[in-house]
């Protein structure tokens, strides 16, 4: 017999897997959630579906995709309902989560229109972002103008591509509506996210929409954010395991680790959920949490990503298993990032550390180390460009963040996706000596501008990482920076 699919009719009939406790057929949304992937399921639909669950409210989510139609069609057909399977190597607690109400797909002109009219109305108090990195259409902190989609939005009358187009559209919607103060939270991965959010978001109305700028002063805040959970893509045999455990399929799944944490600035100027009492953290500044993370989880996750590629290594947790490269992960943690953070007070740095390593090393949720390889171009200047910067400023060793650079710069020769993939691979196949190389990057991309002060010092320790790779070998390489 085949399975049924989740929904909510089938919520009634099924026991034994813990489910939402409040009526979801009266739910009514007070968020919208832009870019309901993998992690936003296993992260603030979460939350929300807690807060639900212990203290009700009109809460549920409207998900909104601004590209593909392919979380409409995984959670309509559900009702959006959907399970989460929080797994160890050992075991998985499934929980089916019905804090999303609906998914619009905004590609379309129905459903950009639709969008604005949601984002327009005054029952909406909060929107909830994860668009990653190159969602913001930033550059150097604000709002790169040549983006092809900036291009579009500015020059034509349809329905808006960017995020900032359409986020302003929407704003200035509600300021016609007279409506309510909103919420704009950033949950991606970026040093100040919601200061990014506020400054293309205002910079994109200066330039279309001046007459906004006053209301969205008075009417809007933009929290920043640190989120934090692993959450992989999920797999066809993730789906078939699901199915032989729950007797159900769900098209809408999404695996993760059972660690979970959420930050936010207490900046809001309406009402909100009280994430609180899902175990976020409300604080008056996140900076130091976001750039800890940034800098000590998604940092080595990025550079056990490279090294693991030229190893040839598909998930992170196998490189975890290799003695020499988790040894040089952690040496390079150890000795060049973990002595440039700030310390948070009551928060233990070296036990976050400790708990890092062992969550990528959870082979429950296998973790592609493509997938963490993507848009790279956008990832290492929040992640080791940075500490870099520090270390060089202080005349310190960079030797190990240089050989993760060094890492990067070979998978350029079949790079994962990236906005900039097609240039940095004719680079990588045009220029085949490495100082020059290093040098053509530099020069022709934005991602290591930052270190503009120490170019000559960074160029020649990546060249000799680089040679030292070719010439020995990536084992061999990372042993000699022992
Ligand atoms: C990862 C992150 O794919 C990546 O770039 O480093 O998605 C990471 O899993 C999350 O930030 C964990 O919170």
């Amino acid at each position: 017999m085949t399975p049924p699919r989740l929904n909510q009719a089938l919520l009634a009939q099924l026991s034994g897997v813990a489910r939402p406790r409040y009526d979801r057929t009266n739910l009514g949304a007070g968020i919208v959630h832009i870019g309901v992937g993998n992690f936003h399921r296993a992260h603030q639909a979460l939350y929300t579906d807690e807060v639900l669950n212990e203290e009700g409210g009109d809460w549920g989510i409207i998900g909104a995709s601004l590209r593909s139609a392919t979380a409409e069609s995984e959670l309509a057909p559900q009702d959006a309902l959907y399970t989460v399977n929080a797994r160890t190597a050992t075991s998985t607690e499934h929980r089916i989560v019905g804090s999303i109400t609906r998914v619009i797909t905004a590609a379309t002109k129905d459903g950009y229109a639709q969008l604005l009219r949601t984002l327009a109305d005054s029952s909406i108090h909060v929107v909830t972002l994860t668009v990653t990195e190159k969602g913001y259409c930033h550059a150097a902190g604000g709002l790169d103008r040549n983006h092809p989609d900036i291009q579009h939005d500015l020059t034509s009358t349809g329905p808006r591509r960017s995020l900032p187009g359409i986020l302003s559209a929407a704003l200035q919607a509600r300021r016609q509506a007279g409506g309510a103060p909103i919420s704009l939270l950033s949950c991606d991965n970026l040093a100040e996210n919601g200061q990014v959010l506020r400054r293309v978001v205002i910079e994109y109305a200066q330039h279309s929409q001046p007459d906004l700028l006053p209301w969205i002063d008075e009417h809007v805040s933009f929290p920043s954010t640190m989120v934090d959970r692993i959450a992989p893509a999920t797999t066809a045999e993730d789906r078939t395991q699901l199915t032989d455990a729950l007797g159900f399929t769900d098209e809408a799944m999404v695996c993760c680790e059972p660690f979970t944490q959420w930050v936010i600035e207490d900046w809001f100027c309406g009402p909100r959920p009280a994430w609180e009492r899902a175990g976020a953290l409300l604080v008056d500044d996140v900076a130091p949490f976001e750039n800890a993370k940034l800098r000590l989880l998604n940092g080595p996750h990025s550079a056990s990503a490279y090294l693991g590629i030229l190893n040839g290594y598909d998930y992170i947790h196998q490189v975890m298993e290799d003695p020499i490269l988790s040894g040089f992960v952690r040496k390079l943690v150890d000795q060049e990032i973990l002595p440039e953070i700030t310390a948070i007070p009551g928060f233990d740095l070296l036990t976050y550390v400790e708990q890092i390593f062992e969550r990528f090393a959870n082979s429950g949720v296998a973790y592609a180390t493509r997938q963490v390889a993507t848009d790279g171009s956008l990832k290492l200047p929040q992640r080791l460009v940075p500490v870099l910067v520090k270390r060089l400023a202080a005349g310190r060793s960079i030797d190990r963040l240089a050989l993760v650079i060094a890492a990067w710069i070979n998978h350029l020769q079949d790079p994962a996706p990236d906005p900039q993939a097609e240039l940095l691979q004719r680079l990588y196949q045009s220029v085949s000596q490495p100082p020059a190389l290093v040098e053509a990057i530099c020069e022709q991309t934005q991602i290591f501008d930052e270190l503009h002060e120490f170019r000559s010092e960074f160029q020649s320790t990546v060249v000799k990482a680089l040679n030292s790779i070719r010439s020995i070998g990536l084992t061999a390489a990372l042993q000699q920076a022992d």
